[in-house]
């Protein structure tokens, strides 16, 4: 009884720890307007496609002016794998950059940036490798799945594997205490 809950204790902690890698992350597919894309006027909204329905948790898209600053737009809409903002009718000619982070239907945050152009001969997009200064927690998200959002998953599921493997040993050292402790009691009697 013993070895089975100390192999059942080792197997779940194993099982619990040991990430997922098989579980991709949603990808963008797609934009309007499409990346490094010179329009002739102002688009209504910025629309992004992604290979699978992103959470509607702490979707962020945030566009910014050729100054790297925001331009103010509705809050992002998450519907099916497409999530959404619409932007002012007064959008300046200029360039223009789009950072996006979504939590991916996996569970993982994922971000990216791309940039498109409104006009001609306005100003160019920002700087994408500046960092914006109020997304500085988000350590420079500019393309792909960012390495500083540590996923959450993976560090809930390994404190629950902990836990359950503390609770599985602690059951093993109940189930055979009694025993272990009773018999030398027992044989202090006679
Ligand atoms: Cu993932």
């Amino acid at each position: 009884m013993r070895g089975t809950l100390a192999l059942l204790c080792a197997v779940t902690t194993a099982l619990v720890l040991t990430p997922a890698p098989a579980l991709a992350h949603d990808t963008l597919l797609s934009s309007t307007p499409e990346d490094q894309q010179a329009l002739p006027s102002a688009p209504d909204e910025v629309r992004l496609t992604f290979s699978g329905p992103p959470m509607d948790v702490a979707t962020a898209v945030l566009i910014l002016d050729s100054a790297a600053e925001p331009v103010t737009t509705t809050e992002p809409l998450v519907d099916g794998h497409e999530v959404s903002v619409e932007l002012p009718s007064d959008l300046a000619d200029g360039g223009y950059a789009v950072r996006w982070r979504v939590v991916s239907s996996d569970g993982h945050p994922i971000s990216g940036a791309l940039t498109f152009q409104v006009g001609e001969g306005g100003p160019p997009p920002p700087d994408l490798e500046a960092a914006p200064p109020d997304e500085s927690d988000d350590g420079g998200a500019v393309a792909g799945p960012s390495t500083t959002l540590a996923p959450p998953r993976e560090a809930v599921l390994a404190l629950v594997g902990a836990l359950i493997g503390v609770l599985l040993y602690a059951a093993a050292l109940r189930l055979r205490r009694p025993r272990s402790q009773h018999t030398p009691t027992e044989q202090e009697v006679r």
